[in-house]
């Protein structure tokens, strides 16, 4: 097939870049790099070193013989450009990474809220609108996230996307009907995602898109078998109290000694997949795609829940590492259950990576590599959910006081 991946820069895309073109497909990147701009941003860089996107598809190209191309478009911002460059090359199928991926980033001060706003809604409308406009039938994976369902536990599990529901009719009896699960975002990031949901609802039932939505879990780990085949193959890793995720964040401060940083009582429960899992179920989703009038078809991509203290105290038995208990930057229940389906990828073949030590000691010795790059006055999450919450992030896990909040 022929494959454009958008978003083919960032932590997911670059691995599923290469694992589909290591299985045949034509692959073509369209980014506008903004990752690489908000690392110069925020001052931080990946624990990783990471070349260019023209150099790391060179080393591709070298190491197998294949060739992913690259283009840099804007897509929230060059509708023409996108437009084209879809009716010039006709995709068979694309995958949607070109969002502003981190939950603390779009909370950050009023600036990141429209930013995140404005690029991850405008992304994926200006695509769906140009799909339509030139007639284009490709397949369309989109990369959403658990996050939408809220994570809270009402006794059930969460289902793939759709709730059955009962409606009780005018003349007493009960319609039974399937409904988006109810959206219920934690953050400016998680409601784009929401919205997302709504347009891809809309662009199905109205214009025959054929798509699917992959609310995704966090991921972990780093390597996948392609980025290992070459030192720079190397997958981006993020520590940074923006865009480090909980587990990779754990384990680089296990790394470099720093106490382990779980906010509040840790009882928040979350869904995890490991980064090869994530690109193995992007590959069976482009496998299985939903027909033309097809109802949008949603895949939870997560393979297994944890607690955030029980993640920590399992680092710290790990490492010997010391666990920090932190003010909370952010607004969220203090403990949630979390119980979700994920049967359909295990249906269509997916056999999960678990969290064992094995893999988290191979995190753990990247990060002692490349413990030398770590600036840890980047580690604290500083970027408070509410006004109020601000001040009490004043002190950093060793109890020095930070120099900026917010
Ligand atoms: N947390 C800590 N300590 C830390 C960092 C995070 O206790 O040092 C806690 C957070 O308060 C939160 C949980 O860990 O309760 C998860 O935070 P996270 O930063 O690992 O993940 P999140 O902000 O939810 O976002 C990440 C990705 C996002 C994806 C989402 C999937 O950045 O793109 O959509 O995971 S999910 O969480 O299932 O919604």
């Amino acid at each position: 097939m022929k494959i454009a991946v958008l978003g083919g820069d960032g932590f997911v895309g670059w691995p599923t870049s290469l694992h589909l073109s290591a299985r045949g497909h034509e692959v073509h990147i369209l980014d506008n790099l903004s990752r690489r701009w908000i690392d110069t941003e925020l001052g931080v860089q990946s624990l990783t070193p990471m070349d260019s996107i023209q150099e790391r598809t060179r080393i591709w190209h070298q190491e197998t013989g294949r060739r992913i191309s690259f283009h840099l478009i804007d897509l929230a911002r060059d509708y023409d450009v996108l437009k084209a460059w879809l009716a010039e090359n006709r995709p068979d199928a694309i995958v949607h990474f070109a969002e502003q991926r981190a939950a603390p980033y779009s909370m950050k001060s009023d600036r990141h809220k429209n930013y995140t706003v404005s690029n991850n809604t405008n992304a994926t409308h200006n695509l769906l609108n140009a799909m339509t406009e030139i007639g284009l039938d490709a397949h369309l994976v989109h990369l959403g996230t658990m996050g939408v369902y809220g994570y809270s536990s009402v006794g059930a599990a969460i289902p793939e996307g759709y709730l059955p529901v009962g409606v009780e009719t005018l003349s007493g009896d009960t319609a039974t009907q399937e409904i988006l699960y109810p959206s219920n975002p934690g953050s400016i990031y998680h409601m784009t995602k929401c919205l997302d949901q709504l347009v891809f609802q809309f662009y199905a039932k109205n214009d025959g898109v054929r798509i699917t939505d992959l609310h995704q879990g966090i991921v972990w780990g780093t390597h996948t078998e392609e980025t290992r085949l070459h030192p720079q193959l190397i997958n981006r890793f993020d520590y940074d109290g923006d865009y480090g995720t909980v587990l990779n964040r754990f384990l680089i401060q296990a790394a470099i000694g720093y106490p382990l940083t779980v906010h509040g009582t840790g009882g928040q429960t979350r869904a995890f997949i490991h980064i090869q899992d994530s690109v193995r179920c992007i590959e069976i989703a482009l496998k299985n795609p939903p027909k033309r009038g097809d109802r949008v078809e949603i895949f939870n991509q997560m393979t297994e829940t944890h607690r955030v203290r029980d993640l920590a105290e399992m680092v710290a038995r790990m490492s010997g590492a010391k666990v920090a208990y932190l003010p909370n930057p952010r607004k969220e229940a203090a403990e949630n259950d979390l119980v979700v389906r994920n049967d359909k990828f295990l249906g269509l073949g997916l056999n999960p990576t678990t969290l064992e030590e094995g893999l988290l000691a191979e995190v753990v010795d990247v990060a002692k590599k490349f413990a030398y790059r770590v600036d840890r006055t980047r580690i604290p999450a500083v970027s408070a959910w509410t006004k109020d919450i601000a001040p009490t992030l004043e002190r950093d896990p060793e109890g020095k006081r930070l120099k900026s909040v917010g």
